[in-house]
């Protein structure tokens, strides 16, 4: 079985930066727009390919179907393309730690921000769940700053995308910016990339001051 990937995603999600590394890569690829409240074909479709109903997932070229953005990207990244340290290259341990440290650590914080909801139980505080996440996510970009600056290679390439994607979520831009000059000036110039940029925009990605 062979036909173009199939990327379920959705505006400003993490669908964002597998678009945009099909896209940078040259596969052929189709999107499928899910939207947020459940009860489309799509949504239907969705749950069916994952259970945890989010987005992105991605179907390959052989009918395998992958789950998890991280997973995901890595994954196109060892398509020779010069947009990550292939296998066995001496930059690629310092570029798994930094990809993973987004999903497992900022991501996920990110998830607690905006669906604290889910992370306190039903009459839990809501309200903390969201306070202790963004000061996980503070404390995640402090340390983010270090592992990106030992990762960097100077190009936009995937890790530059699925970093950006995340830069966007903060709340306040302006103080991201200010506090971590280095980590947005990556990001304004992932987002000014010519192979970036409309889809950036089509997500809705805010500019960088
Ligand atoms: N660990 C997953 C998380 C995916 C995820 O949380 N996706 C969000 C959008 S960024 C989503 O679909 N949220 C809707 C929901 O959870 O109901 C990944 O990295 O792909």
């Amino acid at each position: 079985m062979s036909g173009p990937y199939v990327l379920y995603g959705r505006p400003g999600t993490g669908s964002a930066p597998v678009e945009a590394a099909l896209f940078m890569s040259g596969l052929e690829h189709r999107i499928v727009d899910v939207p947020k409240e459940t009860g489309s074909a799509q949504h239907r479709e969705l749950l069916k390919l994952n259970p945890m109903g989010q987005v992105p997932v991605l179907i390959l070229p052989d009918g395998t179907v992958m789950t998890e953005s991280a997973a995901m990207l890595i994954h196109l990244g060892e398509h020779d393309t010069g947009l990550a340290p292939l296998p066995l290259d001496a930059r690629r341990p310092a570029w798994l730690r930094a990809m993973t440290f987004l999903a497992t650590n900022l991501y996920n914080d990110f998830l607690n921000y905006y669906y604290s909801e889910r992370y306190c139980g039903e009459g839990g505080n809501a309200g903390a769940v969201k306070a202790a996440a963004a000061e996980r996510i503070e404390r995640g970009w402090k340390v983010f700053d270090g592992i990106y600056a030992d990762a960097a290679t100077g190009g936009t390439g995937i890790l530059e995308l699925y970093a950006a994607t995340l830069v966007d979520w903060n709340k306040d831009i302006g103080a991201f910016a200010r506090n971590f000059p280095a980590l947005a000036q990556m990001a304004a110039r992932t987002a000014r990339h010519p192979d970036v940029a409309g889809i950036w925009q089509r997500h809705g990605f805010r500019a960088l001051p």
